[in-house]
C-alpha cells in the first residue's frame, strides 16, 4: 500500500459533510480555511466545515482493531471476517450474507466494497445509508431519463430567475449553496425564491413565497401545476414531441388532482395561484429538492412530478433552468456511480439493459457476479432480524440509529451471527454490537475522491498519518478479499489504481448510450490523479464533454418519459385524529449521529439539547420548555417541547442526531415505522403519525461536571459539551427527588467530597456545587419544575482554566449570576455571540444583518447564522409595525 508523505504546507481537500463538497486548505495543525479555487464554494465554509480542525483530535477515535471486545492484530482481526463471511457463504450461499455501507465512503473505497460483494460474494445485498437519502431521487431519475442524471450545475441556481426549494432546508443543509443563492439574490433582487416546506424554515428567510403545504401533499401540488402549465399553454411543444412520450397520462392523473389542490395542499388559493403564474411565466426556473420529497412513501413519484413539469416546459439542462435533486453526504452520488446499491450493478450499468452485467463480468473477471439486484435497507435487516443473513459488514455508517424501527433495527443487529463494522469512531451505537470493529482513517488521513452534487469530483487528500493503526477502507476490504481467494482482483497498491479501473469500466459498451462516462481519465498516471483539480463529468475518453444534459434531449432512454403520479395513500395530516405528522430532519450545526460534530463544544451551543417543535395551539397544554412524549404504533421518545408557530398546525418536527450515547430517550427513530416507498425502497423518514402527551417526571435536573458521566444518569438523560472540557447532563427521573440527588452526587464525585448544598425537601428542591482549590468543578440542580436556573454561567465557571476569582457560593446556590448578561442559546458560533446579544443589537438600532455585524461580529465568520438574524430583525419588525 502506497502511504503518501505526511503534508508540510497547505493540502487541498474537501468537506467530509454535506454534498456541496466545498474545498478545504487544511493545515498540517489542523488549521483549514475554505479553498478560494474550488468551484463550489470559492473559499467559504459553513459553521461545520470552519470546525473540522477542531475534530481531527476528538478523543474517542477507534485505533486498532478488536476482535469480540479485545484488542487484536489487523491480522487476527481480518482474519475472523474472512471467517465470519466464509463460514455464512458455506451454510447459507451468497444470499446469506450482506455489507451496509455508506455515503461517507470516498468512491474507490465504494468501488471495492462493491466489487467485492457483487463480484466476488456472488451478491447484491449491499445496499447504502443513500438508500435512506438518495434513492427515490435515483429511481425517479432512472423512470424519467433512463439514467441516474442530475442535468444541472450550480451556476444554474445563481442565474435561474426562480428558484423553488422543495423539501429542503437549504440554509442548514447546503449553507454555502445557500449562500450562494442569498449572494445572487442580493445582486439581483428580480429573482424570486419560493419555499416548498411545511414548516418555515431559516431557509424562509428572504424568500419571496413560502408554501407550508401539508406534509406529503408534493405529489398535488406538482401534479396540479403540470395540469396548469399545459392548460395555460407553457407546454415546449416542439421540444414535447421530439424528446418525450407519455404525456398524455401524465396530464390525465394530473388534472384529476388539479381541481382538488388547494384542498389536497392545505395551502392558501392565492399562495397557490402565485406560485403557478410565477412558475408559469419564468423559463429561468430551477426545482431543487431533497429530504421533504425523497424521504416519502410517495417520494418518488414526488420528484418525477417535479420532473414532468421541467420536461412539459423543456427547461431541463440549460443556464439558469432544469430540476436539481441535491445530493447529502459528501459523496452520495461516488456512491450512485460506482453502483454500490443493492439495486445498482456498477459504473450505471444496469442488470436490466442485455449485455450490460456481462461487461462488469469481464471487467472485474469476477467469478460469481451478482445476477439480479439485493435487499434494500429496510429488507436488509428484516433478513438479518429474521436469522437470514449470516454475516453483516457495515461500513461508515450507524443504523442503530439512523434507520427507522430503530428497536428492530438494535434487535437485528444484537442477534447477527456475525458483524464486522468500520468505523473511524470506537463507541457508536452500532459498533457496540460488532463482533469486530475495523479502525478506519478519519477524514485528514483519506485519500481518494468524491462527487458532489453537481458531478464534479473533487480529491480528498490526507494531510495527516493515519491514527493509531487505522487503515483506508478499501485496504480493509482488499485483505479481507485476499484471505478468501481473490487476492489478484484486489491488488491494488493505492486509490489511483483504484480510481483508474472505475473510470475504465464507465467507458466499456458506451459510446455516448450512458452519460456517466469518465473513462477519459482511465489513463491518469499517480501523480496526475494525486494533482487531479476538481473535474465535472462526463470526460469520456471519446466524443465532447459537457456542462448540462438533456437540454436537447439525448436521454439515456432515448426519449424521456412523464410519469403519471395519481394520488395515492398520502396520510391525512393536520391532526383531524388527534395524532400529529412527525417531520424529522436537521441541526444546523450536527451532522447526522454526532459522531465527530458533537464533540465540538461550539457546535453543541446552538442546540445543545433535541427539541420537538410543535405549534402552540397543537402543544395539548403542555408548556414550552417542558418535556414531551411521541408516540407511534412503532414507539416512543421523549424530548424538550418547543413552541413554534413557524410549524404547520397537525405537525411536529424533531432532529435526528441524538444517539444511545448521548439522549437515549430522545432517539426519535424509535417511533418512526419502517414504511417505503414501493419504487425505490427510500423509508418515509418524515411522516410517522405520533400522539403527543406530557412527560410528567418526579423531578427535573442538571448536573454540570468535568467528565462525561455516560447517558444512564437517570431516565431522560442527555448529553453534551457545554463548553471545552465541561460535560451538561440535562436529566429528569421518577425516583423520590432526594434520593436522586443523593444517588447522583455520589456518581459525580469520589466519595468524601464535600458539596455545597441548598435543599428543600418539602418544596422538592435540591441544589449543590462542589469546589476544589476554591474553583467551581461540578453543579447538580433538582426541582420539581422543568425551569431550572440557567446553565452558561455555571459551565463558563467550571470549565478547567477558566480564571477569575473564586465563585460567590451563595449565590451559585440561589442560581442566580453576579454579574453580567443572562444567558442565551449561541447564534454565531464563529464568533461567540449569543441570541440576547444580537436581539440587543437590533433593539439598539441595527436594522439589517449587516448592522447587527457590524455592533456584534455575529454573522461576519462563517455566515451560517445569517438566516436566523435575519428572523430576529423580521420578528422586531412586524412586532414593531402596530396592529
Ligand atoms: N447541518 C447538517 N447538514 C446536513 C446534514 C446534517 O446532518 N446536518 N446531512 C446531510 C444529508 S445526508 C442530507 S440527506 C441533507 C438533507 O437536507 P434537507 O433535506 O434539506 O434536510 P432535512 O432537515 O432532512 O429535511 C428538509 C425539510 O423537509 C421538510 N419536509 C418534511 N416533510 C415534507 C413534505 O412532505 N414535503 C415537503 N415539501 N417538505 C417536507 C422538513 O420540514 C425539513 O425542513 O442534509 C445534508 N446536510
Ligand atoms: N428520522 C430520520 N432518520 C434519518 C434521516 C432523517 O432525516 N430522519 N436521514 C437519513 C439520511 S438522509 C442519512 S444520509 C442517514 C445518515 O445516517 P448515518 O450514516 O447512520 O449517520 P452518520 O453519523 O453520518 O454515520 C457515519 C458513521 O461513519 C463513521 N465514518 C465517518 N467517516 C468514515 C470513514 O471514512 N470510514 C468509516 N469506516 N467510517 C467513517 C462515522 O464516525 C459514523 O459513525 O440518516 C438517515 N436517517
Ligand atoms: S456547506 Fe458546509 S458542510 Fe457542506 S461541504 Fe461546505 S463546508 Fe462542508
Ligand atoms: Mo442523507
Amino acid at each position: 500500500m502506497d502511504v503518501p508523505p505526511p503534508a508540510r504546507s497547505l493540502t487541498r481537500t474537501t468537506c467530509p459533510y454535506c454534498g456541496v463538497g466545498c474545498g478545504v486548505l487544511a493545515a498540517p495543525d489542523g488549521t483549514v480555511a475554505g479553498d478560494p479555487d474550488h468551484p463550489a464554494n470559492r473559499g467559504r465554509l459553513c459553521s461545520k466545515g470552519m470546525a473540522l480542525g477542531e475534530t481531527i483530535a476528538l478523543p474517542g477515535r477507534l485505533l486498532h482493531p478488536e476482535v469480540r471486545g479485545k484488542r487484536a492484530s489487523w491480522g487476527a482481526a481480518l482474519d475472523a471476517v474472512a471467517e465470519g463471511f466464509r463460514r455464512a457463504l458455506a451454510e447459507r450461499g451468497p444470499g446469506g450474507v450482506a455489507l451496509y455501507v455508506s455515503g461517507q465512503l470516498l468512491t474507490e473505497d465504494y468501488y471495492a466494497a462493491n466489487k467485492f460483494a457483487k463480484g466476488f460474494l456472488g451478491t447484491a445485498n449491499i445496499d447504502s445509508n443513500s438508500r435512506l437519502c438518495m434513492s427515490s431521487a435515483v429511481a425517479a431519475h432512472q423512470r424519467a431519463f433512463g439514467e441516474d442524471v442530475v442535468p444541472g450545475v450550480y451556476e444554474d441556481l445563481e442565474s435561474a430567475d426562480l428558484l423553488v426549494l422543495v423539501g429542503s432546508n437549504l440554509a442548514w443543509c447546503h449553507p454555502v449553496l445557500f449562500q450562494r443563492v442569498a449572494a445572487a439574490k442580493a445582486t439581483r433582487p428580480s429573482m424570486r425564491v419560493v419555499v416548498v416546506d411545511p414548516r418555515r424554515t431559516a431557509t424562509c428567510e428572504g424568500a419571496d413565497l413560502h408554501l407550508p403545504l401539508r406534509p406529503g401533499s408534493d405529489v398535488a401540488l406538482f401534479g396540479a401545476l403540470l395540469a396548469h402549465l399545459h392548460a395555460e399553454g407553457q407546454a415546449d411543444s416542439a421540444w414535447v414531441s421530439e424528446h418525450t412520450r407519455g404525456l398524455e397520462a401524465a396530464l390525465d392523473a394530473a388534472r384529476a388532482v388539479a381541481p382538488r389542490a388547494a384542498e389536497l395542499t392545505g395551502l392558501d388559493p392565492a399562495d397557490l395561484a402565485t406560485f403557478f403564474r410565477w412558475f408559469a411565466a419564468t423559463q429561468r426556473t430551477v426545482t431543487l429538492w431533497s429530504q421533504g420529497v425523497n424521504q416519502s412513501e410517495t417520494g418518488t413519484d414526488k420528484a418525477n412530478a417535479i420532473l414532468n413539469c421541467h420536461l412539459l416546459t423543456g427547461r431541463i439542462g440549460k443556464p439558469g433552468a432544469g430540476p436539481f435533486s441535491v445530493t447529502g453526504q459528501p459523496n452520495a452520488m461516488g456512491g450512485r456511480e460506482v453502483g454500490a446499491l443493492a439495486t445498482m450493478l456498477a459504473g450505471h450499468l444496469d442488470w436490466e439493459r442485455p449485455g450490460e452485467a456481462e461487461l462488469v463480468r469481464g471487467h472485474w473477471r469476477a467469478p460469481n457476479i451478482a445476477v439480479a439486484p439485493g435487499l434494500k435497507a429496510v429488507d436488509l435487516f428484516r433478513a438479518v432480524s429474521a436469522g437470514r443473513i449470516g454475516a453483516l459488514w457495515v461500513m461508515a455508517t450507524n443504523p442503530a440509529v439512523s434507520m427507522p424501527d430503530g428497536s428492530s433495527v438494535r434487535d437485528a443487529l444484537r442477534r447477527a451471527p456475525f458483524l464486522a463494522v468500520s468505523d473511524c469512531v470506537a463507541e457508536t451505537d452500532t459498533a457496540e454490537f460488532a463482533h469486530v470493529r475495523l479502525p478506519a482513517v478519519g477524514w485528514a488521513e483519506k485519500d481518494g475522491t468524491v462527487t458532489n452534487s453537481e458531478r464534479v469530483i473533487s480529491r480528498q487528500r490526507a494531510f495527516l498519518p493515519p491514527a493509531g493503526e487505522a487503515r483506508p477502507d478499501w485496504w480493509i476490504v482488499s485483505q479481507v478479499a485476499a484471505r478468501l481467494g481473490w487476492g489478484d482482483a484486489f491488488a491494488w497498491s493505492g486509490p489511483a489504481d483504484i480510481f483508474r479501473e472505475h473510470a475504465a469500466l464507465t467507458g466499456l459498451g458506451n459510446d455516448g448510450r450512458r452519460a456517466f462516462d469518465i473513462s477519459g481519465l482511465a489513463a491518469m498516471t499517480n501523480a496526475e490523479y494525486a494533482a487531479m483539480p476538481p473535474t465535472r463529468w462526463p470526460c469520456p475518453a471519446k466524443g465532447p464533454a459537457r456542462e448540462r444534459f438533456f437540454s436537447a434531449g439525448g436521454f439515456t432512454a432515448g426519449r424521456a418519459r412523464f410519469v403519471p403520479t395519481p394520488r395515492r395513500g398520502e396520510s391525512a395530516a393536520d391532526g383531524g385524529d388527534g395524532t400529529l405528522t412527525l417531520l424529522t430532519g436537521r441541526y444546523r450545526d450536527q451532522w447526522h449521529t454526532m459522531t465527530r460534530t458533537g464533540g465540538v463544544p461550539r457546535l453543541m451551543a446552538h442546540a445543545p439539547e433535541p427539541l420537538l417543535a410543535v405549534h402552540p395551539e397543537d402543544a395539548r397544554g403542555i408548556p414550552d420548555g417542558a418535556l414531551a412524549r411521541v408516540s407511534s404504533t412503532q414507539g416512543a421518545a421523549v424530548l424538550r417541547l418547543r413552541h413554534d408557530a413557524g410549524q404547520r398546525r397537525g405537525t411536529a418536527f424533531a432532529p435526528m442526531h441524538w444517539t444511545a450515547r448521548n439522549a437515549p430517550a430522545a432517539r426519535v427513530n424509535n417511533a418512526v415505522p419502517p414504511k417505503a416507498d414501493p419504487v425505490s425502497g427510500q423509508p418515509a423518514l418524515k411522516s410517522a403519525r405520533v400522539a403527543l402527551s406530557a412527560y410528567e417526571p418526579a423531578w427535573h435536573g442538571f448536573l454540570l461536571a468535568r467528565a462525561d458521566l455516560g447517558p444512564g444518569l437517570a431516565p431522560y438523560c442527555t448529553t453534551g459539551l457545554a463548553a471545552p472540557g465541561v460535560w451538561r447532563h440535562e436529566l429528569a427521573g421518577a425516583e423520590e427527588p432526594q434520593r436522586a440527588f443523593a444517588r447522583l452526587i455520589d456518581l459525580a464525585s469520589p466519595p468524601g467530597d464535600a458539596w455545597a448544598r441548598l435543599e428543600d425537601a418539602a418544596g422538592g428542591l435540591h441544589r449543590g456545587v462542589l469546589l476544589e482549590g476554591g474553583r467551581l468543578i461540578a453543579a447538580l440542580f433538582l426541582g420539581p419544575h422543568h425551569r431550572l436556573p440557567p446553565r452558561g454561567w455555571l459551565a463558563a465557571l467550571i470549565a478547567p482554566g477558566a480564571d477569575g476569582a473564586t465563585p460567590n457560593v451563595a449565590a451559585m446556590l440561589a442560581g442566580r449570576a453576579m454579574d453580567g448578561p443572562p444567558p442565551s442559546p449561541t447564534l454565531c458560533v464563529c464568533n461567540g455571540v449569543s441570541e440576547a446579544c444580537v436581539r440587543g443589537a437590533i433593539e439598539a438600532g441595527a436594522r439589517s444583518v449587516a448592522a447587527v455585524g457590524e455592533r456584534t461580529r455575529a454573522g461576519t465568520g462563517c455566515g451560517s447564522c445569517r438566516p436566523e438574524i435575519a428572523a430576529l430583525l423580521a420578528c422586531a419588525a412586524r412586532e414593531a409595525v402596530p396592529a
